[in-house]
């Protein structure tokens, strides 16, 4: 495939094929393993997707950062793969279209023996990647399966912030959210989002959120549509020390903001039918 002039196609590791972007507007990576954004970053800007120091970089494994493709599943499910079965598998490049404004990306995947191992229905995949000022992230899911099914999923968003206890996140106010760490229990929103120990919840929201980095002194616009729930973590102390693909003190530098068909928001699809869940981020001026 021919690619403009402000991408190119490396292996970060043997067999492990990463498209790097540098455009007048932004910079960013994508890897072809779950196409997975890693890195987006508008020029002049600190980066504005967390990539871990330690995260893996191999088949089968989920990278720890970034933009994971949480799907047909969002969440632990009995003894199978937490969040699916896309995010650790390699996913086809379609196509690459550079404008002056950036550079759009498509990439598909689709059902095969190995995820029918696991998820008993056929499926397509697209995704379309948009990176220029505003990163625009849209999964197309379509269901080739023989009799329909419930699917979740979530577009898991790993934002960077330079200290999460001087970060606060709006736009969730008067919801409603069921709280991971609670037995999923739905509790009353009390206000805006401060951090002092791990969150990790499911907010049924379809609107904007908007994160506040006091720190670095920028704000973070959070869009998306297809979705009626925000999922909101940071897994503070002891769960960063618990995952080895992330440092220590990482849960100081970033939260999740993600679009996400989850908890109350499953979307069933019959024969045919299609959905298409997506995020948009940007950094308010
Ligand atoms: O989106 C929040 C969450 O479901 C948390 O419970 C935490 O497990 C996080 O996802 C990371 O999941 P992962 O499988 O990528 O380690």
């Amino acid at each position: 495939m021919n690619l403009p002039p402000s991408v190119r196609l490396a292996e970060l590791r043997p067999g492990y094929p990463v498209l790097y972007v540098e455009h007048p507007t932004a910079s960013g990576e994508i890897a072809l393993l779950g196409a997975h954004v890693m890195r987006w970053t508008p020029t002049g800007q600190k980066p504005v997707l967390y990539m871990s120091g330690d995260a893996v970089f191999e088949e089968g494994s989920p990278i720890r950062g970034g933009i994971p493709i949480c799907w047909p599943w969002f969440g632990p499910k009995a003894d199978l793969p937490g969040h699916g079965v896309v995010r650790t598998r390699f996913w086809e490049l379609n196509s690459v279209d550079e404008t002056p404004s950036g550079v759009e990306f498509l990439l598909a995947f689709e059902s095969d023996d190995q995820t029918r191992r696991t998820w008993p229905h056929d499926f397509r995949l697209e995704l379309a990647v948009t990176m220029g000022k505003t990163l625009r992230v849209r999964l197309h899911m379509k269901h080739l399966g023989s009799t329909g099914a419930d699917y979740t999923g979530a577009l898991h968003t790993y934002l960077s912030v330079g200290a999460i206890e001087q970060t606060t996140v709006f736009g969730l106010e008067g919801t409603n959210y069921l709280d991971t760490l609670d037995g999923g229990k739905q509790k009353p929103a009390q206000g805006p989002i401060t951090f002092e120990e791990e969150i990790d919840r499911v907010y049924q929201s379809s609107g904007l959120v908007v994160v506040k980095d006091e720190a670095w002194n920028r704000t973070i616009e959070v869009t998306k549509s297809g979705s009626e729930a925000t999922v909101v973590w940071n897994p503070w102390i002891e769960k960063s020390k618990r995952l080895s693909d992330l440092p220590d003190e990482a849960y100081h530098e970033f939260l999740c903001i993600e679009a996400a068909n989850a908890g109350e928001d499953v979307i069933h699809l019959e024969p045919g039918e299609e959905h298409v869940l997506s995020t948009a981020v940007r950094l308010r001026n």
